[in-house]
This record gives structure tokens, sequence and C-alpha cells, in this order.
């Protein structure tokens, strides 16, 4: 399988991530895409090329031009202030205030732009965005290009990102940003499947009212799990995306039996919706010893999976997202790709 993979990851290094309470070394590091590499590597998966430019056109198709200059100049305006720290917000348009105002002074615009505050924004955090942003559009263009299956190993990840808001460390929505490309392109209908442990709040809310992108995910059941306020599964489209989307929340302890079952219900639908192009949003932190999560799938488990999503015979871009038992990342998120392509 085709890797897309760009050293430009590593410039996003954030120190802090509020944890706890506390300031703690971010979960999402860049270790982590070096485990992803040196495991494809090992086995062989195949080739690894580096991301082309495509410019900020086919981000602004999914992001809010105010967005993508707050991101840009957030680090800049944050320090210009004097402020000694990453910048974390600390005020929001809460209930009973407007929601459409956007303030001057930075401390208001991040309130404004951001949904959760442990992702903290520093130096290179807008650099490294892109650069996922362009390993995802590299790989989208392989497939558009005939490849049938490629898999862009992006970081930072993308899946909490709406169009306007950042935050459970994701800025761009790659997923989003690659589906819109096969749609702009000439694809009638895109399924994505999202299989990270949280649910993919910014990918939902992105392609909530469309009927051309159909959204499934599979993920900690909101009343437990991060974003919390999102991926009930009575959310399931509005207008025209009415019946077009599709949440899976599973509670604690929840093994491969049970989140085996709702992938086998999750591909009858994708089946039956008989999308041109299928983007996974490759999240492995579902695994038993992820750190911030509960569910308890084995290594073995995301083999078995990669073939189940092999058997849908379609043309198929996987983007990673989050997974932070870091030294087995790399395992996890290689075997569904080899289970892929066992098939
Ligand atoms: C891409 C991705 O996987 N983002 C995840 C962001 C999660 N950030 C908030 C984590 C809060 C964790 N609380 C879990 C308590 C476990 N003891
Ligand atoms: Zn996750």
């Amino acid at each position: 399988m085709l890797t897309v993979f760009s050293e430009k990851h590593a410039l996003r290094d954030a120190k802090t991530e509020l944890y706890g309470g506390e300031l703690v070394p971010p979960f999402e590091c860049p270790v982590r895409a070096e485990y992803v590499l040196e495991q494809l590597q090992s086995v062989k998966l195949g080739e690894v090329i580096a991301p082309q430019e495509f410019g900020l056109d086919p981000i602004s198709r999914i992001h809010d031009t105010g967005f993508l200059n707050f991101l840009e100049n957030c680090w800049a305006d944050w320090q210009a202030v004097g402020y000694k720290g990453e910048a974390i917000p600390t005020v929001w348009p809460s209930r009973r205030m407007p929601q459409d105002r956007i303030p001057n002074h930075i401390e208001g615009k991040m309130g404004y732009y951001c949904l959760a505050s442990e992702t903290s924004i520093s130096d290179g955090t807008w650099q490294a965005a892109r650069a996922s942003a362009n390993v995802a559009l590299t790989a989208q263009a392989a497939i558009r290009d005939g490849t049938n299956e490629a898999f862009a190993l992006c970081r930072p990840p993308g899946h909490h990102a709406a169009g306007d808001m950042y935050g459970g460390y994701c800025f761009i929505n790659n997923a989003a940003v690659a589906a819109q490309a096969f749609i702009d392109q000439g694809a009638s209908r895109v399924a994505i499947l999202d299989v990270d442990f949280h649910h993919g709040n910014g990918t939902q809310s992105i392609f909530y009212n469309r009927s051309d992108v159909m959204f499934l995910s599979l993920h900690g059941d909101p009343k437990d799990a991060f974003p919390h306020f999102l991926g009930y599964n009575d959310e399931t489209g509005t207008g025209q995306g009415e019946g077009f989307n599709h949440n899976y929340p599973m509670g604690p302890g929840t093994n491969f039996k049970t989140w085996g079952s709702a992938l086998d219900d999750a591909c009858q639908k994708i089946k039956a919706y008989g999308p041109d192009a299928l983007v996974i949003s490759l999240g492995v932190d579902t695994f038993e010893h992820d750190p911030i999560s509960f569910f308890k799938l084995t290594s073995d488990d995301f083999t078995r999976y990669g073939t189940t999503i092999g058997t849908l015979k379609l043309p198929t871009l996987f983007i990673m997202e989050g997974g932070y038992a870091v030294e087995e990342i790399g395992v996890n998120a290689v075997n569904v790709l080899q289970g892929y392509e066992e098939y």
C-alpha cells in the first residue's frame, strides 16, 4: 500500500496539554508518527512518498477563512500580548451569550474558535497542520489517479476539527478535506467511516446536512467519553442529510465482539449507499492499553477489522487520526492496513 508522510509533522510539538487540572506533556506527540513509519517500513508495506503542496483552496472548501487566518496567526498574536505559556483559551461564547461575535483580543478569539482547551497552540502548529492536510490530499490524488488504496500518515490528526473550530488535538479536518476533494473531482457519493475511539464531531458537523457524504462513527459513548456533547445515536442528519449520519456509541470495556458487530452494521450501510470512495478515519485509540480510552481491542483485532473493511472492495483512503499507546500504535495501525490487503 502506498503511504504519504511528511517530516513536517514534527513541527507540531506542543509542550503542554491541559489534563486533569495539570499541564502535562501532550498525548498527541511527534514519536507517534515515527512509530507508525518504522512499523510500515519494517513490514515492507510499500512505497512511502512525500506530499505535494495543494495550497489553501481545497482546505477552504471545508474551513472558514476567518478560522484559517486565526490558526495561522494565533501563536504570534498570543506572544504579542506577552503571555509566557502556550496558547490556551479561558472563556467561551457559552449559553445565553451571542454565538456570532468575534472578539479582537486573542483571548476572546481563542474561545470563539476553540472547542476543547486541552489542545495548546504553539510555534509550528499551523505549518504542521498544513503539511498534514497536504498528506491527506496527496493520498487522495493517488486514488483519483487510479490507485485503489492509500494511507495518509497524517499528524496532527483532524476529525475533531469543525468548519470553524479546533480542539481534540485537531486543527484541519484532513478526512473532510479529502472527502470534499473526491466530490469536487466528480464523485457522486463518499462514505467516511470513523473508527477512532472518539466521536468524529468535526466531520459529523461538516457533512450533517448533506447526502453526498455519509458519515459513520464507532466510538466511546459521549456520556462517558470526549467530546461529550456530540456522537449520540439519535443524531441522524438534518435536511438533505437526514439518514446519512450514523453513530455507534459504546460503553466502557467494549471488546471486539461488540465493536465488530457495530462495524458489520456500518459496513452494510456503506454497501447499500454505494459510494465511489471510502475514507477511513483511522484512530487506534480503541486499543486495550490506550492511556485515555476505554475500549478493549487487541492488536490482532486490528488485523481482523482491516479485512472486514477490505471486503467492501471500494477505493479506500486511510487517514491517521488518534492512538496514544505510542509504542504499539505502529503495530496496530499497520495491522489494519495489512488486514485490508489480506482480503
Ligand atoms: C484525535 C483524538 O484522538 N483526539 C482525542 C482528544 C482527547 N482529548 C481529551 C482527553 C480527555 C481524556 N479524559 C480521559 C480520562 C481517562 N482517565
Ligand atoms: Zn481519538
